[in-house]
């Protein structure tokens, strides 16, 4: 099994795809993930909100099999029961999910842990409690997540980034004309939704965000 850790997990959270049955309009997860790989993703999440868990069981093992196949990242949004069923590389929680400590506890050492700050103090403690990474948003504003709260700005991840020694990927409005910016500001990687899974060309669409991330990111260097 693949260790996601150190170097090998910052390069696997530049371009970070989570999926959203609404935005694929009618296209499968499985297929968006395929056409996102191809153009460049290197983590996929799986993001399952509403529906069955039966069919996230589904739609998680043609993931997770891809992911595997392909060496990316592949990850389960919100819910440690599931990451572990898929036997997913990593399961990303927030505030409203497992606290990140208890959420370590039950995954062990294997998997990624990620989490989702709101603030500053949150950030540090869930580094303290054994997260992996965070991802830091709504950078910009987005309807892709109603309840995400208003847009935190570039420099609320600038102060988190500076602030801790686990990577940090930008999440929340990201677009090809922004994502560089986001990077500049300390971050690993872009995590994105709308930009990549509503775009009609997934492939070109991941393709143009990566080309933004890998140029920022060796600006940087
Ligand atoms: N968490 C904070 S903002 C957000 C999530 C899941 C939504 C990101 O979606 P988009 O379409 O890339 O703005
Ligand atoms: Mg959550």
């Amino acid at each position: 099994m693949v260790s996601w850790r150190g170097t090998r997990l910052r390069d696997a959270l530049r371009l970070y795809v989570i999926t959203d049955r609404t935005l694929a309009r009618g296209r499968p997860e499985s297929e968006i993930a395929r056409q996102a790989i191809a153009g460049g993703a290197t983590a996929i999440q799986l993001r399952w909100k509403t529906g069955p868990l039966s069919e996230a069981l589904r739609v998680g093992r043609e993931l997770r099999e891809l992911c595997s196949r392909e060496g990316v990242l592949f990850v389960v949004n919100d819910r440690v029961d599931l990451a572990l069923a898929l036997e997913a590389d990593g399961v990303h929680v927030g505030v409203t999910d497992l606290p990140v400590a208890e959420t370590r506890r039950l995954v062990g050492d294997q998997l990624v842990v990620g989490f989702s700050p709101e603030t500053l103090e949150q950030a540090l403690e869930a580094e303290a409690a054994g997260a992996d990474y965070l991802g830091v948003g709504p950078v910009y504003p987005t309807v892709t997540k109603p309840d995400a709260g208003p847009a935190v700005g570039l420099e609320h991840v600038q102060r988190i980034a500076a602030a801790v020694r686990i990577p940090v990927v930008g999440i929340g409005g990201i677009t090809a004309e922004n994502a560089g910016a986001v990077i500049r500001a300390g971050a690993v990687g872009v995590a994105v939704i709308s930009a990549v899974v509503g775009a009609d060309d997934v492939r070109l669409a991941a393709a143009q965000l990566r080309k933004v991330v890998d140029e920022a990111l060796a600006e940087r260097q």
